[in-house]
């Protein structure tokens, strides 16, 4: 055996893991909200009792008589969704009204009143038979105002609230999300006493007893509302974030029906906790089904800007469908979604990164572990990254040869933090380096578009940072141009 070479191998092993990683900086992601992240894209059903009264909100006195879907299937909600690649399905077990789609045992308003399956059925029940059959997982919107309830006001529906939550986090499987709605108190039925309540949205519902309940009994749910505590709001319901946008936020300011929501667009940048992002938007004008609307299904030009401002934005992408009266997701969106799907499919069809000879001003330790060859390897664990004191430095991708390019993506290393706070993407052209992007953030996942650039070198530049960055991950692409539809301005 050669043991020259054996022995630079083992020095440079050595030398290599002396060389410590970057410590986590700031606040950093949960386990729960780091496999949260990787889902990216699902589904919202809004399909309820105001499915069957044409409405948004149901004032709450609506019989359980009126909720009779002919059809309905949740395989075919299940088998859309997946066809559209996305992650999971969160549905309305309880909207506004009242009215539960699983036979709670501590109401009367739900579906064993109805005529549906002769009060046999569960909806909650079904969704999650279906989700199983096609590998999605399921989540569960419980609104917190409840108009049809005598006691909502008191303490006593805290109480009812909780023994529903319970149900459903013990009855149906495992549970990826946990949905609170910010709307809360005015009119309502409430059991016949038809009246004004108005409760105090900071302390009324005793949310840090409600959130252990979810901790106990599902404990890799992440739970959203306007603050989190794992995933916040976005501020609009329109499906943006702002180009600016930190995985944290000072958590404690945020609270349901929090007045500064637009802030909940870009987080803070000096947040106290890990709190991502999800942009939440129907495909449609309502949230439930109108057959006047059917013909206002969203362009695919308007759902791949929606793509690209949610998830390309360091946000994830819920994207809703209002089921009909029959019970399934209608033809003209189930059109749309699978044309963004297919629109998708083609802007991501080939990295033309992957493998490319990849240059850093600066690695950290000099060390093969954080080779900037991590940011192009497939591999989401592997990250390229500087010496601590270190807060600029870029990285030059070789593609061999001139390449048409448009789309470029990047993904910071978040299990240590959100650290980059600007960068700009540089394509070399006629001998010089030139800026075809300036931006800020990064996260978990940045995404840009940008007019096709003919190019044999692309240069990522990070031009300020909190502390050493740590990019896993860097593709680019040529996808091909999507024929507008409709103009849709840039809302941000
Ligand atoms: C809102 C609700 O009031 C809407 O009806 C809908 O459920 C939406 C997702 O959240 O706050």
């Amino acid at each position: 055996m050669n043991k020259i070479p054996l022995f630079i191998a083992l020095f440079t092993l050595v030398a290599c893991s002396r060389v410590k990683p970057p410590e986590p900086f700031g606040p950093v992601p949960s386990e729960r909200q780091l496999a949260w992240h990787e889902m990216e894209f699902y589904a919202f059903v809004h399909f309820n009792m105001n499915t069957f009264t044409d409405k948004e909100w149901g004032f709450g006195d609506e019989s359980p008589e009126l909720f009779n879907p002919s059809e309905l299937d949740c395989r075919q909600w299940a088998r859309v969704c997946k066809e559209a690649g996305m992650k999971g399905i969160i549905l309305t077990a309880k909207h506004h009204d009242g009215f539960c789609l699983w036979p709670s045992q501590y109401t009367e308003h739900s579906v064993k009143n109805s005529p549906w399956k002769d009060g046999k059925g569960d909806v909650v029940g079904e969704l999650a038979d279906a989700c199983k059959e096609y590998g999605l997982k399921m989540g569960i919107y419980l609104s917190p105002w409840d108009r049809n309830h005598a006691d909502y006001g008191k303490p006593e529906y805290i109480a009812y609230y909780r023994n529903q939550l319970r149900e459903l986090l013990t009855n149906y499987g495992k549970v990826f999300e946990v949905w609170f709605d910010g709307a809360n108190g005015g009119t309502g039925y409430y059991g016949g006493a038809n009246e004004n309540r108005k409760i105090d949205r900071k302390t009324y519902y005793d949310w840090d007893n409600t959130y252990s309940i979810i901790r106990e009994l599902q404990p890799q749910a992440v739970i959203f509302s306007d603050g989190g505590p794992d995933i916040r709001w976005v501020g609009n319901e329109e499906g943006w974030a702002n180009p600016t946008n930190w995985c944290l936020l000072r958590r404690k300011e945020v609270y349901p029906g929090y007045g500064r929501y637009k802030e909940l667009r870009s987080g803070h940048e000096d947040g106290t906790n890990w709190v991502p992002a999800e942009c939440d938007v129907s495909i449609r004008p309502g949230w439930y089904y109108h057959p006047v609307q059917d013909n206002k299904v969203k362009s695919l030009t308007h759902l791949l800007n929606i793509y690209y401002r949610s998830i390309g934005r360091n946000a994830s992408f819920l994207l809703n469908f209002p089921v009909d009266s029959r019970g399934l997701i209608h033809e003209n969106d189930v059109k749309q979604v699978l044309k963004l799907a297919e629109t998708i499919g083609k802007d991501f069809a080939k990295d033309l990164a992957r493998g490319k000879k990849v240059q850093a001003s600066q690695t950290r330790g000099n060390s093969r572990k954080f080779s900037p060859r991590n940011v192009n390897d497939g591999e989401k664990d592997t990250y390229w990254t500087t010496d601590d004191q270190t807060t600029t430095a870029n990285l030059v991708i070789d593609l061999g040869k001139p390449t048409s390019i448009n789309r470029f993506l990047v993904q910071e290393y978040i299990p240590l933090g959100q650290r980059i706070q600007q960068f700009t993407v540089e394509a070399f052209l006629k001998n010089s380096w030139q800026e075809i992007a300036s931006e800020t953030t990064i996260g978990y996942k940045r995404i840009l578009r940008f007019t096709t650039v003919e190019t044999d070198k692309i240069r990522f530049k990070i031009t300020q940072s909190k502390t050493c960055p740590v990019v896993s991950n860097i593709e680019l692409y040529n996808a091909p141009v999507v024929i507008q539809e409709v103009e849709i301005p840039d809302d941000s």
